[in-house]
């Protein structure tokens, strides 16, 4: 099965250590092509920079059709684009966000979010009343880390993660940790083993479910508002990614 993952910023060593955390799970027989838009912000961490992300994504998701892929990951955890890019695509679209929600909630009763920027916050929150994981997300905690600065070895991105996590399980009494940032996937097994809960990555969380779908002959529904886009012409900057 061939599965597009999209990287919706435009850093290319951003898309290759997403590509790796792929491929690190992919089962034999998946083949993992990512990708980041043509077009967009170099890190996403504010909803201007999201809008364009959304932007990016359908313009991958398109593609993607074109060149036959059978399942998306959206490897951003603001998940963006994600209702566009189903209506779009015929196979499932799976957002890193909602897939760890997913993954977190099968394992633990509750659990908390660690992220960049605190200002993002605000993004996840949004993310789990959309999706439903109120009852099960007890907390989402910034690091004021930016997107850029996860594998900068200066920054001490590990051990900063590593504190608010521990404060996090503390204060939310959560039983495991969802990674709020697709950059921090490297960082997942070292945090795993040292916090002695579940730690998850939702690029892997993305790629198993994403498998797991296509495995059982699922697909995005095309009942309702995921059938495709009415065609219609846009306009100015848009009008190559007008609906046809
Ligand atoms: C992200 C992410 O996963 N990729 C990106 O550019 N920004 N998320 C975040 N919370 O900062």
């Amino acid at each position: 099965m061939r599965i597009r993952v999209i990287n919706p910023n435009t850093t290319p060593r951003m898309t290759a250590q997403i590509d790796s955390a792929a491929r690190a799970v992919a089962a034999l027989g998946t083949e993992i092509t990512t990708q980041s838009p043509s077009f967009g912000a170099p890190s996403i961490e504010c909803h201007h920079d999201d809008v364009w992300a959304a932007a990016g994504v359908a313009e991958q998701v398109r593609l993607g059709e074109a060149q036959g892929a059978d399942a998306y990951v959206i490897a951003c955890f603001g998940d963006p684009g994600l209702h566009a890019a189903r209506e779009f695509a015929r196979g499932p679209v799976v957002g890193i966000a909602e897939a760890a929600f997913h993954a977190a909630s099968l394992i633990a009763t509750g659990f908390s979010v660690v992220t960049t920027l605190t200002r993002t916050c605000v993004i996840a929150e949004h993310l789990v009343l959309q999706y439903g994981f109120e009852r099960r997300c007890r907390g989402i905690h910034g690091t004021d880390l930016a997107v850029l600065e996860l594998d900068d070895p200066a920054s001490g991105a590990y051990e900063r993660i590593l504190a608010r996590a521990h404060q996090a399980l503390a204060q939310d009494r959560s039983g495991a940790i969802v990674l709020g940032c697709a950059g921090m996937a490297e960082l997942c097994h070292r945090l795993q083993r040292e916090l002695g809960v579940p730690v998850i990555d939702g690029v892997a969380a993305a790629v198993k479910l994403a498998e797991a779908l296509v495995g059982l002959g699922l697909g995005t529904s095309k009942r309702g508002d995921y059938a495709p886009p009415p065609a219609k012409t846009y306009a100015g900057l848009a009008a190559p990614y007008s609906p046809r």
